[in-house]
């Protein structure tokens, strides 16, 4: 049970069901064919993620874990004592035990996730290790701005946090949008201190992308498993390969599943024909640069008031306030 003095009951804000049939129906009848990522992430999707980060070609994980700690003295001074932190998403990991452990006199902490079990489960952990810091999980989708619980005793502000680059797998005018509902949720004395993946190499970006051992390979192919298995379609796993490139125009990964020969695909009882060779998109993973990551913050209306890299330039943390 999840009672200890700090842990108050979850607040559940009731977000919107996926429709996972319709986004599918929805991405298979657009040209070019396409599903959305979000899907990427059911249990085994998420152990398979986890796995893409221990491989020795995924950087960013490791990056931000390293600048993280390298920086932590830095980041604390410019963040300021008791922050209320608002973590998006599930934050069961490391990088929030040193955020936690390096702010100074953190009041609360809110993690903010669409699944009541993940979010129950990342606080229970984190409510064990930091006593003095009240949990107060919430349910909700944080793509809309959150009306946040108040914590017993009076925080100096609101600290999104953000890490992981996750910020990358949105579109620009979707991670625009997203950063204004941010805006919304700290208020106008919050921060936001959000993770960025940096532009760099091609070959590093890609490789990081298309792995070896094929961990990101089964990751992405693991979307249309979860497909047959939730809306009962029909793909054939290995009627479709992944593919990841770089494209320096756009300033993204960008990752396909492409069909092997020609074949027809029935979803909720319509059919969709894959020609041989036909690439359907699947996820984008947006490398920043400094000059275009602060026009979205601007067109979000936030500034990014400290700047955090590694000695590589490969991974950055960004401070931001309206
Ligand atoms: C979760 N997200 C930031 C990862 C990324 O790097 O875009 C997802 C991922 N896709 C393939 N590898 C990792």
């Amino acid at each position: 049970a999840v009672t200890t003095a700090t842990m108050a009951p979850l607040t559940d804000l009731r977000p919107t069901p996926d429709d996972i049939t319709g986004d599918a129906l929805a991405g298979l009848s657009a040209t070019p064919k396409r599903l959305p990522s979000k899907y990427f992430y059911d249990a085994r999707g998420s152990q398979l993620f986890e796995a893409i980060t221990r491989q020795p070609e995924y950087y960013p994980t490791r990056v931000e874990i390293a600048l993280l700690d390298a920086k932590m003295a830095e980041i604390a001074e410019a963040v300021g004592p008791h922050a209320h932190v608002v973590e998006y998403g599930s934050g069961s990991g490391r990088k929030t035990l040193q955020l936690l452990e390096g702010l100074q006199d953190p009041v609360a902490y809110t993690p903010i996730e669409i699944s009541r079990t993940t979010v129950l489960a990342a606080t229970e952990r984190l409510a064990e290790a930091f006593p003095g810091i009240e949990m107060l999980p919430v349910c909700a989708d944080f793509t809309q701005p959150v009306e946040l619980p108040e914590p017993a005793r009076e925080p100096g502000h609101t600290l999104v946090f953000f890490p992981g680059s996750t910020l990358g797998n949105f579109t620009n005018d979707e991670a625009v949008a997203l950063m204004r509902s941010m805006r919304e949720t700290m208020g106008r004395n919050g921060q936001a201190l959000i993770g960025i993946d940096l532009e760099k190499d091609t070959g590093v970006l890609e490789a990081a992308y298309n792995d070896a051992a094929g961990v990101t390979a089964e990751f992405t192919l693991n979307l249309l498993a979860r497909l047959n298995r939730e809306i009962g379609s029909d793909f054939d796993l290995d009627g479709f390969r992944h593919r990841a490139v770089y494209s320096r125009e756009r300033g993204r990964i960008e990752t396909f599943l492409v069909s092997q020969h020609a074949q027809t695909v029935t979803v909720d009882g319509r059919t969709f024909d894959f020609e041989a060779g036909e690439a359907m998109q699947v996820e984008y993973s947006h490398k920043y640069t400094d000059a275009r990551f602060e026009d979205l913050a601007a067109r979000a209306g936030l500034k990014v008031v400290n700047r955090w890299n590694d000695g590589d330039d490969w991974f950055g943390l960004r401070l931001l306030q309206p």
